[in-house]
C-alpha cells in the first residue's frame, strides 16, 4: 500500500543516509507515524544538509514498510553546532549548585551563548539537595537579578522536578545544555524513562568519549514536544558578535525595552561611552564588560587576518 500525498515531517534521527522522520500535525495514517526514509536523488537542497530538527515534505509513503521519500527541506529557524540540531525552541542552560561547585563566570557564558540562539533560555540548577534553603534561597535571588527565574531541582523530592516535566511537554524542542557532571543524563533518564544513559560520578569524568559517540537524537515528550539527546554535549564559547552582546543581557535590554533609557549613540556598547545612559550597577556587569573586551581582541585579531 502506497500513498502519493505529501505530509509534514520532523527529522528525529539520522545515520547514513537514511532519516528517521515523524509524522507532524498528527497526521494519522493509520497507526503510523514513524517513517524511514531517504532523500529523492532528483532533489538539490542547494548543497544543504538535513539535520536532526528539520522539517521535511514527505511523499512515496510505503504504510506497510513504515518507509518514505524526503522530497523537500522547510526553512529552518536556527542551527546549533557539535552537535547539529535544528529548530530548538528553548535552551535549559543546566548547572549543579555542587559538586562541581557553580562557577558564575561559566554559567554566565553559557547563558550569553545560548540567548545569542534567538530562542527562549530558562537555567536549570541541579543537586540543591546539596545546599540549604537559605543558599538557594540566596541563588534564587541572584539569578533573578540576572534575569532568570531558575528552576532548582533536588533528586530527593519531585515537586520541582514535575514542574519542569510539565513546562517542557508544552515546549516544542528543547535541549540541557551544561558542562559535565552537572546531571544532565540523570533528568533525561527520568523525563525519558527506558533512555538509560550512562551517567557517571564526576571522578569519573576525566575519561572521555565514552558515551559520546551515539548520535544527536529527538525523543517526544508530549504530542509535538521533543527533548534533546545530545551526548557528550557541552557547548562550546560561541563567538558572539559584539554588538549583539548588550541584546543578550536582560538587565541591559529591559532597561532600553521597560524603561526606555537611551544612549547618545545608537550602537552604544555601554562602556565609557560617552553619553552612556545605561545604569551599570548590576551584578554581571563586569562579566559584560569583559566580553566586550576579549570580542574586541578577536574581533581586531580577525580584522589583521
Ligand atoms: N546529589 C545529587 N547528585 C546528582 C543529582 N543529579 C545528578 N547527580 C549525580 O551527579 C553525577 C553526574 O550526573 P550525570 O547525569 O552523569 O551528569 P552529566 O555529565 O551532566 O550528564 C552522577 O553521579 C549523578 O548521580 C542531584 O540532584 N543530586
Ligand atoms: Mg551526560
Ligand atoms: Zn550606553
Amino acid at each position: 500500500m502506497k500513498t502519493n500525498s505529501k505530509y509534514l515531517g520532523l527529522v528525529t534521527k539520522k545515520f547514513n543516509n537514511f532519516f528517521l522522520v515523524d509524522l507532524k500535525n498528527q497526521e494519522n495514517l493509520g497507526n503510523s507515524e514513524k517513517f524511514l526514509c531517504k532523500v529523492r536523488k532528483s532533489i538539490n537542497f542547494k548543497d544543504q544538509l538535513i539535520y536532526v530538527g528539520d522539517e521535511v515534505v514527505i511523499n512515496n509513503i510505503d504504510l506497510k514498510n513504515k518507509r518514505a521519500i524526503i522530497t523537500s527541506l522547510k526553512k529552518r529557524k536556527n542551527l546549533l553546532v557539535r552537535p547539529s540540531v535544528a529548530n530548538i525552541s528553548n535552551i535549559y542552560v543546566t548547572f549543579s549548585v555542587k559538586e562541581p561547585e557553580l562557577n558564575l563566570s561559566q554559567v554566565n557564558r553559557f547563558l550569553i551563548s545560548a540567548e545569542s540562539m534567538g530562542v527562549e533560555v530558562s537555567l536549570v540548577l541541579t543537586k540543591c539537595d546539596l545546599i540549604s534553603d537559605k543558599r538557594r534561597s540566596f541563588l534564587l535571588d541572584k539569578f533573578g537579578k540576572w534575569g532568570y527565574q531558575a528552576i532548582t531541582l533536588n533528586l530527593k523530592k519531585s515537586d520541582y522536578f514535575n514542574n519542569l516535566l510539565a513546562e517542557l511537554q508544552q515546549k516544542e524542542c528543547s535541549i540541557f545544555m551544561g558542562p559535565s557532571g552537572v546531571g544532565k543524563t540523570t533528568l533525561l533518564n527520568m523525563i525519558i524513562p527506558g533512555l538509560q544513559n550512562s551517567t557517571a560520578p564526576v571522578s569519573n569524568k576525566i575519561k572521555r568519549g565514552k558515551n559520546t559517540t551515539r548520535n544527536v537524537e529527538l525523543f517526544s515528550i508530549s504530542n509535538q514536544s521533543y527533548l534533546v539527546d545530545t551526548p557528550g554535549f557541552n557547548m562550546q564559547s560561541l563567538e558572539v558578535d559584539i554588538k549583539l552582546l548588550p541584546h543578550l543581557y536582560p538587565e541591559i535590554y529591559k532597561q532600553v525595552i521597560d524603561e526606555g533609557i537611551r544612549c547618545k549613540f545608537r550602537n552604544c556598547l555601554h562602556l565609557n561611552d560617552e553619553g552612556c545612559n545605561l545604569n551599570k550597577s548590576f551584578e554581571r556587569y563586569s562579566f559584560y564588560k569583559e566580553m566586550i573586551e576579549s570580542s574586541k581582541t578577536h574581533y581586531y585579531q580577525n580584522q589583521e587576518d
